[in-house]
């Protein structure tokens, strides 16, 4: 990761409840590659990839949800729209399988506080992760 990328993660990770990186990749102000995009979640290319395949795929409405943990039970319907639409993304570029992940708060090396599901792929995986 370059220094530039460095420092974007580490300013992302300041501001949680704070509009983030990912209002501007919504909005467009931030240019940004379409995987999906539907009324409730966007999916767009990771600018650090993991592996061949990289995706993140976030609500539109962030609605307090930063982060897993923060998730209310009237959300679990757009949590379920997130896995689901990360399972079909999967399914469609990585068809030997594929990874999908949640990282949380700051043991769980969450950088930016918009909840998002990581679909990585393309890549033998190994457990457990780092
Ligand atoms: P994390 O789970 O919060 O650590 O993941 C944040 C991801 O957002 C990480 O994989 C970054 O590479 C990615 N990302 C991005 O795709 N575009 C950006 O402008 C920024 C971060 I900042």
């Amino acid at each position: 990761m370059s220094e530039d990328e460095t420092n974007m993660l580490k300013t992302a990770a300041s501001t949680e409840g704070q509009p983030t990186i990912f209002d501007k990749i919504l909005d467009k102000s931030i240019p940004s590659t379409t995987v999906h995009d539907d009324d409730l979640c966007y999916a767009f290319a990771d600018i650090n990839p993991q592996g061949p395949f990289h995706c993140l795929v976030i609500p539109k409405e962030r609605d307090g949800l930063t982060r897993l943990s923060n998730a209310r039970e009237d959300q679990k319907a757009v949590l379920g729209h997130l896995m689901y639409t990360a399972g079909q993304i999967g399914k469609a570029n990585c068809p030997e399988g594929f990874r999908t992940v949640v990282n949380e708060g700051v043991q769980g090396a969450q950088s930016v506080y918009h909840i998002h599901v990581h679909v990585i792929g393309g890549r033998q995986m190994t457990w457990p992760p780092g």
